[in-house]
């Protein structure tokens, strides 16, 4: 006990290897380690919210680590504290990582204001994008007043990441105008500001279109919101728009901060985790339960033989369970 309250406090005295620690004791999945990593966020719980989280999303390839690395450094130098954390889908496949074998930000890294973790490997989407959560608020316990999520352009890490922070940000390619059709219309709705990245050299023109057909279709998707998301163009390797970027992304979020949608947003999304935790805690009890694993082996194979009804062999499974929760 004394052990995990000596964490506590290093990790609240920014102690960059006591929040190192408390990362791996939340992304552990022994059992004795959760209870520790529970204690532990619930201690230092209200420390946390006090950082600006930003995700930033795009297509493989488009700039996002070579974004957050120029916009930590400029940060840095203006005085700010910067972790950096990613969520991966596919990491939990190939046990890589978007942040960890392609070894960049190399700069930022040296940082002594900078923290950056790779995406945790293994699990489910939802227990990546969890245990990237806790993460965050464990960074914010340590004082980060800034923290950064990338994450690859899929749907699914998508809407993960931009249930767990303030800004999203998607970024596009000086091509992507010719694409924009194609590009999923759920991450240009659910995004709050676009960056048109690579605007420099040869690429400044197609840039600046992209940017101009982006805005239109912002305006047809966003049509009668008072303020819909902000369409830009930067470059990550020259710097050039990364300061005007930050900006409008500071002045959007003291708006939001002013009316009330910050915290209205930050409230609906601790509760959305919450129910989510709920829905996948529930799933794994229900499938690690040998008995009712078996059940549901075999009403699948009924099921696909067209035996059995979908929605009657399931609340069959689900009785069974629930006899056999109150029995045990
Ligand atoms: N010209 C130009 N090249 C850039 C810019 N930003 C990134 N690049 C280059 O684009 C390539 C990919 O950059 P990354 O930052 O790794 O892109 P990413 O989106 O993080 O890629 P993944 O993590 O693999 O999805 C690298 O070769 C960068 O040097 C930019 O603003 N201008
Ligand atoms: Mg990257």
């Amino acid at each position: 006990m004394a052990h995990r309250n000596d964490l506590a406090t290093a990790v609240a005295d920014g102690d960059r290897g006591a929040l190192a620690r408390a990362i791996t004791l939340v992304e552990s999945q022994r059992p004795a380690d959760k209870a520790a990593a529970e204690q532990l966020l619930t201690t230092l719980l209200p420390r946390t919210g006090g950082a600006l989280r930003v995700g930033i999303t795009g297509a493989p390839g488009v700039g996002k680590s070579t974004l957050i690395e120029a916009l930590g450094m400029q940060l840095c130098d203006a005085g700010r504290r910067v972790a950096v954390l990613a969520v991966d889908p596919s990491s939990t496949v190939s046990g890589g990582s978007i942040l960890g074998d392609k070894t960049r930000m190399d700069q930022l890294s040296r940082r002594p204001e900078a923290f950056i973790r790779p995406s945790p490997g293994g699990g489910t989407l939802g227990g990546v994008a969890s245990r990237t959560q806790e993460a965050m608020l464990l960074c914010e316990a340590a004082g980060f007043d800034v923290v950064l999520v990338e994450t690859i352009g899929t749907g699914q890490s998508e809407v993960a990441v931009h249930d767990m922070v303030d800004f999203f940000l998607l970024l596009l390619s000086p091509a992507a105008g010719d694409e924009l059709q194609g590009i999923k219309r759920g991450v240009m709705e659910l995004c709050d500001g676009v960056l048109v990245n690579k605007a420099d050299g040869d690429l400044i023109a197609a840039a600046n279109a992209t940017a101009q057909q982006c805005t239109l279709a912002m305006r047809v998707l966003h049509a009668g919101e008072a303020n819909p998301p902000s369409v830009r163009t930067a470059s990550a390797t020259t710097g050039e728009g990364l300061s005007e970027l930050w900006r409008e992304i500071e002045s959007t979020l003291a708006r939001s901060r002013a009316d009330g949608r910050f915290t209205q947003r930050r409230q609906q999304q601790a509760v959305r985790w919450l129910e989510r935790s709920v829905r996948e805690g529930l799933q794994a009890l229900f499938e690690a339960d040998g008995q009712i694993r078996t059940a549901l082996a075999s009403a699948k194979a009924k099921v696909a033989a067209g035996e059995l009804v979908a929605t009657a062999a399931a609340n069959d499974l689900l009785r069974q369970w629930r006899n056999r929760c109150s029995a045990g």
